[in-house]
């Protein structure tokens, strides 16, 4: 390569990272303002944190080499759709889905995939909602769908997920089923609080409703 070519690779590559980056931007803003208007309409929060993050350089090609990806940029755009990583943690189950639904009915928003590790666990306990989405990018001489992976969880989902990366990420050697069974039971525990959260929110919801009804009663009597 020469000079002049090395200095077009070096700006594509900035440009391909930067497109990450502005897309992360976008859902993270997305998401904040649908928390903050949800907040506004019915006075209640259903999202407890957002984060992201966008995938190194050596960990995008690391992945495309595993994963036997062209190491092209046109091709690791197209096949790896996990670059750019939104993770949502909601207070109950049911904030999830309807999160899901509030992203999903944005205009510009396309959902192409998505893997509900809620009703269906992975074998080891993992559970969240992922939904592979994309989002339109617009830069001085481009517009560009840029693909972005939401990860949405409950707090106890967040919670186990987390601790096993911690305890497992980079273990390269076989782990005894005794740990992995606990660690199933961990994450059974931890859908069983979800659970009871839920069942005591929608209780003091409806306690909520009847007393706000009675006042209301009470008012036009
Ligand atoms: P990191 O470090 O969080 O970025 P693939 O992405 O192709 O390898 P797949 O099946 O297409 O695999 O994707 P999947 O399983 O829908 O989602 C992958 C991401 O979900 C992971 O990204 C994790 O963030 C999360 N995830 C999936 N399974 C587990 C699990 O068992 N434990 C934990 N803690 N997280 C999980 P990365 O890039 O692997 O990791």
């Amino acid at each position: 390569l020469d000079r002049a070519q090395l200095k077009y690779v070096k700006q594509e590559m900035t440009r391909f990272m930067m497109s990450y980056k502005f897309a992360v931007d976008q859902i993270t803003t997305k998401v904040d303002i649908l928390k903050q208007e949800f907040q506004y309409i019915h006075d209640y929060n259903p999202i407890e944190q957002i984060n992201s993050r966008v995938k190194s350089p050596e960990s995008i090609f690391k992945k495309a080499k595993r994963k036997g990806i062209e190491l092209s940029l046109d091709s690791i755009k197209e096949h790896i759709t996990d670059i750019a990583g939104v993770r949502i943690s909601c207070s109950f189950i049911s904030d999830i889905y309807r999160l899901r639904d509030m992203i999903e009915g944005q205009k510009d928003i396309d959902v192409i995939d998505s893997k509900d590790y809620i009703e269906y666990p992975k074998p080891n306990g993992y559970q969240s909602l992922h939904l592979i989405l994309t989002v339109p990018v617009f830069m001085s001489d481009r517009e560009e769908k840029v693909y972005v992976e939401v990860q949405i969880r409950t707090i106890a989902m967040d919670f186990w997920a987390s601790l096993e990366h911690k305890i497992y990420y980079k273990y390269e050697y076989e782990i005894p089923k005794r740990l992995l069974d606990d660690l199933k039971e961990a994450a059974e525990s931890a859908a069983e609080l979800d659970r009871k959260m839920e069942a005591l929110h929608k209780e003091i919801g409806d306690l909520k409703r009847d007393y706000d009804d009675d006042e209301e009663d009470l008012k036009n009597m």
